[in-house]
């Protein structure tokens, strides 16, 4: 599909999306658009982290071109900002967290046989044990799995002052030392969490730079306990991603298929939908339709494309406008990003939500929980029940979009070791340093993160990511940003003739060729959801031990264009303590206290090698990074 330009009030450049807005508009439907529009003005000391509610004696605000200075308590601008900085990397912190427990949860019950799950990342478990120093010899997957499992909730439940062992086990060395001299090194994850809290409590932390040490902390957990933690146990659960073709954009929806749309982050629910959609496709045709077909939205999406190729409907702000296709029977849901409003666009059509977690539910949804012990229960339930709601789909209401892309996903650490290693058995990473060191590869970039209503829909991910590969930039994706570029033909061979400057095409054709996809690889590899983030820090921590130089020191830069969730604001913090520059297309409500602002996007460098990078338009944005690469490079001497 062409990128189109964007439609005349820049809401989106996503033509599925523009046409169902036509939609949306002839049946008096609003969207997440319209409600922005109303939220119209916002509020001025909210954008620039200057309004405090953390006690009753507020909320205080502070002007920033006079008085009060101060609020009730004597809270100034700069401990104010920091304070709700770190709540909000907090926020996201505990969601990654929360949802990484949750697996490891279900892998313990598994491996007690209490969970319907069959163990299907075996694959994964020698790599993670050894990590872990976990002692394999001789014992069968379920007791090594069982020993990650125990190991992982050890962590959770540290009384001591030593650091949690995911962190020191998986970050690299040279690292976790830069974070141990700073003290940052977190423990167990749940009691950081809570000290987070209790320190931007009224009355306790009033040190803005304590606070902004709190805030790194928080980012490692994020990375270690929700990241690094969720990747690896989702892997040994269902397995290692591969190489694997799909489609995206609402074209996907299927008006003879039964639609259901996956949408969240839980892989233990979408897994089971997409088990029991295959099982239960008799009964589907039964009632009249030629099958059941899962589309994704949001990293529930993510999910199920890296493992099964299950086709994507499309990213955060495309979720309102699957539904009012009137073509989707269903939406499951379990945690993280799906609107509110989603019941409410439903009522208007004949598709059901279901909620699926005790902790995410909604007043107009049906609750079908999906827990480890009944899990088969659940799904079935859930299939049936869009069985049910297909049959009072009105066809006058179906209109879907034509538009959809080819795109591949699957890019684990695992397949693209594996994809080098046909160039280069012996020493797989070499053919990539090697092209990085001839120039071939300038640098590498992340990009990452969500839709945000106030930038148009998908621009920036293009825009940024056009200029960066016409400049031989390799870039992989994850989240919502991978979503966007699957829209428009960045994920799939062709995209690499068309996007790819000269020495990245000859690489990715070589590589491409050497795995036997007989043509180049995409030229942005999507590397999964947001948890899967840590595949990135892996990869990148990879080609650092193979260079000898600490991750500060390589021409790569992380970036999240669009984001909007805090979750986005914990990862881009991780990636700041890693050493990353990271780019960031709209600040954080940090820019009230001009401290705050200078330490995260200047002085911190000193002190973890990366920095945020605070760019709003795409072609500047691309310029920053290039001249970032272009910096790190010549340190490398290259
Ligand atoms: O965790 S990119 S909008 S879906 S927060 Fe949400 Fe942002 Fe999408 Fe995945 Ni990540
Ligand atoms: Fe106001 Fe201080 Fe209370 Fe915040 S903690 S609401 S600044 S009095």
């Amino acid at each position: 599909m062409e990128c189109t330009k964007c439609n005349e009030n820049g809401r989106t450049i996503d033509p599925a999306v523009q046409e169902l807005f036509k939609k949306a508009a002839d049946e008096g439907i609003d969207t997440a658009w319209d409600r922005y529009e109303q939220q119209k003005p916002q509020c001025g000391f909210g954008e620039l982290g200057l309004c405090c509610r953390n006690c009753l004696q507020g909320p205080c605000r502070i002007n920033p071109f006079g008085e009060p200075k101060t609020g009730v308590c004597g809270a100034d601008a700069d401990l104010i900002v920091a304070r709700n900085l770190l709540r909000s990397v907090t926020g996201g912190t505990a969601s990654h967290t929360d949802h990484a427990y949750s697996a490891v949860q279900l892998l313990r019950l598994m491996t007690e046989g209490k969970a319907e799950y069959p163990l299907k990342g075996a694959g994964k478990i020698a790599g993670v044990a050894a990590k872990l120093g976990i002692d394999t010899k001789g014992k069968k997957d379920e007791e090594v799995a069982r020993e990650i499992a125990l190991t992982a909730l050890a962590d959770f439940g540290n009384y001591s002052d030593a650091p949690m062992k995911w962190l020191t086990a998986t970050a690299p060395a040279e690292r976790v030392d830069v974070w141990g001299k700073l003290g940052i090194l977190p423990r167990n994850p749940d009691r950081e969490i809570r000290r987070a809290m209790h320190a931007t409590a009224m009355g306790v932390d009033g040190s803005p730079m304590n606070l902004l040490l709190a805030c790194l902390k928080s980012g490692l957990i994020d990375g270690y306990a929700g990241l690094h933690l969720g990747t690896d146990i989702q892997d040994i659960i269902f397995g290692i991603p591969a190489p694997v073709k799909t489609e995206a954009n609402m074209g996907v929806l299927d008006k003879n298929k039964i639609n259901i749309i996956v949408h969240g982050h839980m892989p233990e629910v979408s897994e089971k939908v997409v088990e029991w959609a295959d099982k239960l496709s008799a009964e589907a045709k039964a009632a009249g339709a030629e099958g059941i077909n899962i589309a994704g939205i949001c990293c529930s999406g993510n999910e199920v494309l890296m493992r099964h190729g299950v086709p994507l409907a499309g990213n955060f702000l495309s979720q309102e406008l699957a539904v009012i296709t009137g073509a989707v029977d269903a939406m499951v849901v379990d945690v993280q990003c799906f609107m509110p409003a989603i019941t409410k666009v439903a009522s208007c059509y004949h598709t059901r939500i279901i909620t699926t977690q005790g902790i995410a539910q909604l007043p107009d949804a049906e609750h079908i929980p999906i827990e480890p012990e009944h899990a088969d229960e659940g799904a079935q339930k859930i299939i049936r029940l869009a069985i049910e709601a297909y049959k009072k789909r009105d066809a006058a209401k179906v209109s879907i979009p034509r538009h959809k892309s080819e795109a591949w996903g699957g890019f684990s650490v695992e397949a693209i070791v594996g994809a080098l290693s046909k160039v280069d058995a012996a020493n797989p990473l070499k053919p990539l340093v090697d092209n990085i060191v001839n120039g071939n590869i300038k640098g590498a970039v992340g990009v990452v993160g969500c839709n945000n209503v106030k930038t148009t829909q998908d621009a920036f991910h293009v825009e940024l990511i056009k200029e960066l590969l016409a400049n031989d930039v390799l870039v992989v994706a994850t989240g919502c940003s991978a979503q966007a570029l699957a829209k428009y033909g960045f994920l799939c061979p062709e995209g690499a003739q068309k996007y790819a400057g000269k020495g990245l095409l000859a690489v990715l054709t070589a590589v491409g060729e050497a795995a036997g996809l007989g043509g180049p690889l995409p030229p942005v590899l999507h590397m999964g959801s947001c948890v899967d983030n840590s595949r990135i820090g892996d990869l990148v921590g990879a080609l650092a031990a193979y260079l000898k130089v600490p991750i500060k020191d390589l021409p790569v830069v992380a970036s999240a264009p669009e984001l909007q969730h805090e979750k986005a604001i914990s990862i881009g913090v991780w990636a700041v303590a890693l050493g990353l520059m990271t780019h960031i297309g709209l600040p954080p409500p940090v820019l009230g206290s001009p401290l705050v602002s200078k330490v995260l996007t200047a002085d911190i460098e000193g002190i973890t090698g990366g920095k945020f990078y605070v760019e709003g338009d795409a072609h500047k944005a691309a310029q920053g990074i290039l001249a970032h690469i272009m910096q790190k490079r010549k340190g490398l001497g290259l």
